[in-house]
């Protein structure tokens, strides 16, 4: 269920040392060959990513070493067994339609002791997936073609996990995209000032405030009955998604630790938030931070038929105040770390959490101008 208690400080972040020992590690993991080399890889804010290359037999061969952000997940094993859950599902559905389960869900390579992640002497959890071969991922969408792919990608993800047992399923980040109870969190944030920094964020926490509506819409929605809880991806940025390099087609749905239950319009909304978005997510320069339309309509076509017919109509309704209410939520995470010192996110810069907290408002504020239009394109798109 939708929990209600949500923070994002719990505690202060580690980073990756870069004398790691890495041998050490892989050395647990049921990985035939040798290690030739590791190097950071990707562009995410919570887990370290490293990828590996191994040799065997004189063939090369790639695989992903993630280490669990263990303050953000607070049960590595219980996101494991999700993601082993999921990715078994996932494989048999893909084989039945006729697709390449090895290449379409992400492999989880076992360790040696047959557990699914190895715990190393300071308590922290690793895990290793297979490389999925000749494959990208974009940080914004490249061409509307590009756009309109990932929402069929993500879409269809959602349609496959339609029937997924959602019982069995924990929740990872309890309440992660509970917007109002994120709402709740903020206020608490404000009112302790614990990095002392609300004395310069008054416009911002304004813009967060006087946008409460949007913080309740989502779990007013689900508790009326007029939407339901649906096993979701809740992290449905185009960069996590992988397409062929060659083909330029979607391929997998990468980044499993926060599949949950949840709701469409949310997927929906965060893929929105970051591929229909002219700048990156970091753009320091707002004015370079754009809705682009025809983007949206792209992805609303795509995510609806990669739905399969799965979607109420109450759902598709609701879309539009996804995109918004992820974006708004967005904002507010990030304003949140900012006020508490950074705590959460992986920073590059003393204020890159305040630079993200103004790409985000800047965002809601292009998704409500063009509110009516976007009413428009969604009730175009599900025709
Ligand atoms: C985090 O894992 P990554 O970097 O794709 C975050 C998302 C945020 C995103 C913002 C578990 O995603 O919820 O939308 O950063 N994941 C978690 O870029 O908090
Ligand atoms: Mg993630």
């Amino acid at each position: 269920m939708v929990s209600e208690m949500v923070s994002e400080a719990c505690g202060k972040r580690k980073v990756i040392k870069s004398e790691m020992n890495y041998e050490k590690i892989t050395k647990k993991f049921d990985i035939p060959g040798e290690l030739k080399k590791a190097a950071p890889f990707g562009n995410g804010h919570i887990n370290d990513t490293v990828l590996l290359v191994f040799d065997a037999d004189g063939s090369e061969k790639k695989y992903v070493l993630q280490k669990i952000n263990r303050y953000v997940f607070r049960h590595p094993d219980e996101l494991m067994a999700n993601m082993r859950g999921i990715t078994d599902f996932l494989k048999k559905k893909i084989a039945l339609e006729g697709g390449a389960p090895g290449r379409e869900t992400l492999t989880i390579i076992p360790a040696r002791d047959g557990l699914d992640y190895v715990i190393d002497e300071d308590g922290e959890y690793w895990r290793v997936t297979a490389f999925v071969e000749n494959t990208v991922s974009y940080e914004v969408s490249e061409t509307p073609e590009d756009f309109y792919l990932t929402g069929t990608a993500f879409g269809h993800f959602q349609s496959l996990l339609s029937d997924y047992p959602a019982e069995t399923l924990y929740e990872t980040i309890p309440g992660f995209h509970n917007t109002r109870a994120r709402f709740m969190n903020f206020l608490k944030v404000v009112e302790e000032d614990k990095a002392g920094r609300v004395g310069e964020c008054r416009e911002e926490i304004e813009f967060i405030l006087s946008r409460k509506d949007l913080a309740y819409f989502s779990m007013e929605s689900y508790e009326k009955g007029e939407i339901p809880l649906r096993v979701t991806h809740n992290d449905t940025k185009i960069n996590n998604l992988l397409f062929d390099t060659k083909e330029r087609k979607p391929v997998c749905v990468v980044d499993l630790d926060t599949v949950m239950p949840g709701f469409a319009m949310t997927d929906f909304g965060d893929a929105i938030r970051t591929g229909a978005s002219t700048a990156m997510e970091d753009e320091p320069d707002v004015n370079k931070v754009k809705c682009d339309l025809h983007l949206y309509e792209e992805f609303a076509k795509g995510f609806i038929r990669g739905c399969g017919g799965k979607l109420a109509e109450k759902e598709i309704e609701t879309l539009p105040m996804g995109a918004l209410g992820i974006t708004y939520e967005q904002a507010l995470r990030f304003l949140a770390d900012y006020l508490e010192g950074d705590v959460y996110y992986k920073i590059a810069y003393p204020k890159h959490n305040l630079v993200r907290t103004h790409t985000q408002m800047k965002l809601v504020q292009e998704l409500e101008e063009n509110a009516d239009k976007i009413r428009e394109i969604i009730a175009k798109a599900a025709l």
